[in-house]
């Protein structure tokens, strides 16, 4: 049963032209995939675990963090419980379950996702996929798929065919289609002077990398892009002309991680640029503070005139959002929750936007008018159809959520070392 006080947001949203059941259907229809790594600090359970490397850094030591695959598997299961809609989860290569088998990352199978995926089956979860270019002693001289000896490259092909193979069989398995990302953190602290062989060495290998049709209902594949990385901070290999070149050319999906560009820059005005070259964008929804460019999303301009504009331009079928944070100095199962939580009501305000009455106004030169109810909808009931969400969805509305979280930090998370 629907609140009086929803009923009245209602009313005041449809004064506007909007109809906030359509839009409570189509966010409903919009998942968001989360990202493993948040819950163990990006550190996955291969044999060695050697520490985090590749220009990411998650920093903090609040207590909890999981320790083993059943562990962050809990700890999702509670999260995605807090967060409404059918949600997605996305794997990153080194969360590979090896059993104590000698493999290294071009060996990787199906079978090293084969718990993950019977997981996500019975918990009703798409899955996602990244391979992992990075915490390797291959890649500790800072580059992977462009490095300068062939044999390294080749390590790194090697890998990247494994995990879109993987990624495959997770698709037909779940009847779900996976989106498989590729980051590599490839560069130089300093001036480089070899940028070109470099990028000719990279093109080279993603050729390799996606040389096989995989049917696009069960895998597809993206390229992320960087500005730069810490120690990474004067060449990226993989910069964002290189990869929207590579996108276009090879019609890949374009990754864009809200945190790989100049800080005042923001990924909103890139949506409508790249989709009318590239056929879809992933979303690393995340947020940049200064050089760190993951850190928990929160409902600011940047994420609002995002999901605004994949509303505006009519792109959300086109359009994958996933999140790319990793926060070690609160609550994990939390930095998830909020991160998502966000996202979704920067896409509900999206959603909300009287976009018809706003594009009149454009047509009929009414800048003033435009500006006034940009501004008006600011102040509308958004809250309250937000919370109408969340009691639909069997999910708990306002800030109730966290008790479900404390809880679980004291019986679960606290008893961690
Ligand atoms: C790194 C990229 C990349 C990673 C994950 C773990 O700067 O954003 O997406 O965060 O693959
Ligand atoms: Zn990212």
């Amino acid at each position: 049963m629907s609140t009086p006080i929803y009923h009245e947001a209602q009313e005041r949203y449809a004064a506007f032209g909007v109809d906030t059941e359509l839009v409570l259907q189509r966010l409903a229809a919009t998942p968001i995939s989360l990202q493993c790594w948040q819950g163990d600090d990006v550190v996955g359970f291969e044999h060695s675990s050697t520490a985090l490397s590749g220009g990411i850094q998650a920093t903090g030591n609040y207590p909890g963090r999981a320790r083993t695959i059943d562990e962050l598997r809990s700890d999702l299961v509670l999260a995605l419980s807090l967060i409404p809609g059918k949600n997605r989860v996305n794997l990153h290569a080194n969360y590979a379950e090896l059993n104590g088998q000698a493999v290294d990352r071009d060996a990787y199978t199906f079978e090293h996702f084969a718990n993950w995926t019977s997981w996500a089956r019975s918990h009703e979860l798409g899955l996602d996929f990244n391979s992992t270019y990075f915490s390797h002693p291959l890649s500790a001289d800072g580059y992977t798929l462009s490095h300068r000896d062939a044999k390294v490259r080749e390590f790194w092909v090697r890998h990247g065919i494994a995990t879109r193979k993987i990624a495959a069989e997770m698709g037909r398995q779940l009847g779900k289609t996976v989106i498989t990302n590729l980051w590599i953190p490839d560069g130089c602290k300093d001036s480089t002077v070899s940028r070109r062989a470099h990028r000719e060495w990279l093109v080279e290998s993603l050729d390799a990398v996606f040389a096989e049709e995989i049917d696009p209902k069960l895998n597809r594949d993206a390229v992320e892009s960087k500005l730069f990385g810490i120690g990474f901070e004067s060449y990226v290999v993989g910069s964002h002309e290189f990869y929207m070149g590579y996108a276009q050319s090879r019609k890949k999906i374009l990754c864009l991680d809200a945190g790989h560009f100049h800080p005042t820059e923001g990924i909103a005005d890139k949506i409508s640029s790249v989709l009318t070259f590239c056929p879809e964008i992933l979303l690393h929804v995340s947020r940049g503070v200064r050089w760190d460019s993951d850190h928990v999303v929160t409902l600011d301009d940047q994420t609002r005139e995002l999901m605004a504009e994949i509303v505006r331009g009519d792109y959300l079928d086109r359009v994958h959002i996933g999140m790319d944070f990793f926060d070690a100095s609160i609550n994990r199962v939390a930095a998830w929750v909020i991160g998502a939580r966000n996202t979704q009501k920067a896409l509900l305000l999206g959603l909300l936007e009287p976009v018809a009455k706003l594009r009149k106004f454009e047509e009929e030169k009414d800048f003033a008018s435009r500006l006034a109810l940009l501004e008006e909808c600011k102040s509308l009931p958004f809250g309250e159809v937000w919370d109408e969400h969340c009691r639909r969805q069997g999910v708990p509305v306002g800030f109730n959520w966290m008790t479900s979280v404390k809880t679980y930090e004291s019986e679960v998370l606290s008893k961690r070392n």
